[in-house]
């Protein structure tokens, strides 16, 4: 039988899983190789974790793991129901509330190290945190997709820690009573951008206007088919690199990045190569910690590693 001490909070309604104890060790070196190691090796692990009877479908876990960057207070590597992901924003801002929780860390800046670079999390004496991205940009506007079931969609491809396809111009409410039907099109969208020349997506985010105050609303289906309950710290990050891009947002300015829930990030960037359209976003939100558990992993439990989608 195996104990993992864990960890759990929410970011503007995600939820975070930080495992504190009873992981693998992964040794050292890069954090992509860490993170290789992590899938290949104990893709279960993930599993029991995050997935179903322990978790869910819209759990993100955190394994902290030795740093290979320089200055950096940990490695972190966040999975979710399907697998392991770049970065993740909310998790980010997770994982500083719990080891700010533990004591464990005092406000200030924290380099973390991460499968797609350094990031900076900064905890502010109020308990916000925010998280200095690694660098984003457009990679390319306006992308025609011809969508089955639904007809073209135009969007943007943008990386912000992760691909997200970003739409603008749709007919689909953002209301949380239409989930289902934005849960379904924005597959769909998925599905028709890995088809047609862009396999690297793996999060489809659709705006709309601000209904809580902020400057827009958005959706974001996660690469697991779960929706994210916050307004997606890399999701935004593609979506300041977009407006910088196409001049909309001055660098510094804030932008007010509502969820499908109404919560709120605040984002800003700083131009790192204007000519090549790279930003540093830098999003700001609060966690708030919700249990502190230890995991049973009993091997005389047929779902000890979780419930897998096919
Ligand atoms: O906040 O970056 C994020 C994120 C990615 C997937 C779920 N949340």
């Amino acid at each position: 039988m195996n104990r993992i001490q864990i960890i759990d909070s929410h970011t503007g309604g995600e939820p975070t899983r930080v495992v504190l104890d009873g992981g693998p060790s992964l040794g050292n070196g890069p954090l992509t190789e860490l993170r290789d190691r992590f899938a290949r090796d104990f893709d279960a692990f993930r599993s029991a974790i995050v997935n179903e009877p322990r978790g869910s479908d819209v759990l993100v876990g955190a394994l902290i793991v030795p740093p290979h960057a320089p200055d950096c207070t940990a490695g972190v590597l966040f999975f979710n129901n399907v697998g392991v992901l770049g970065m993740c924003g909310h998790g980010t801002i997770g994982l500083i509330a719990t080891l700010a929780h533990l004591g464990r860390i005092r406000a200030g800046d924290h380099r973390l190290d991460t499968p797609v670079g350094v990031v900076t999390a900064t905890l502010h004496p109020d308990g916000s945190v925010s998280v200095a991205n690694v660098p984003s940009h457009r990679k390319s506007k306006g992308v025609r997709l011809e969508v089955p079931g639904i007809g073209p969609v135009v969007g943007d491809v943008a990386w912000g820690g992760n691909w997200f396809f970003l739409v603008e111009e749709h007919p689909w409410p953002l209301h949380l009573r239409n989930v289902e039907t934005l849960t379904d099109v924005t597959w769909r969208i998925r599905q028709a951008a890995n088809a047609q020349g862009y396999p690297e997506i793996d999060h489809v985010e659709l705006f709309g206007p601000a209904r809580a105050g902020g400057h827009s609303r958005n959706f974001v289906l996660c690469p697991g088919k779960a929706y994210d309950r916050s307004p997606c710290g890399t999701g935004t990050s593609a979506k300041l690199a977009c407006l910088a891009a196409d001049g909309k947002l001055a660098e510094g300015e804030p932008w007010v990045q509502e969820s499908i829930l109404g919560s709120t990030f605040t984002g800003r960037f700083r131009w790192l190569d204007p000519a090549k359209g790279e930003v540093i976003p830098t999003v700001t939100g609060n966690a708030h910690v919700t249990a502190e558990a230890t995991l049973i992993l009993s091997e005389t439990d047929p779902f000890c590693w979780g419930i897998r989608s096919a």
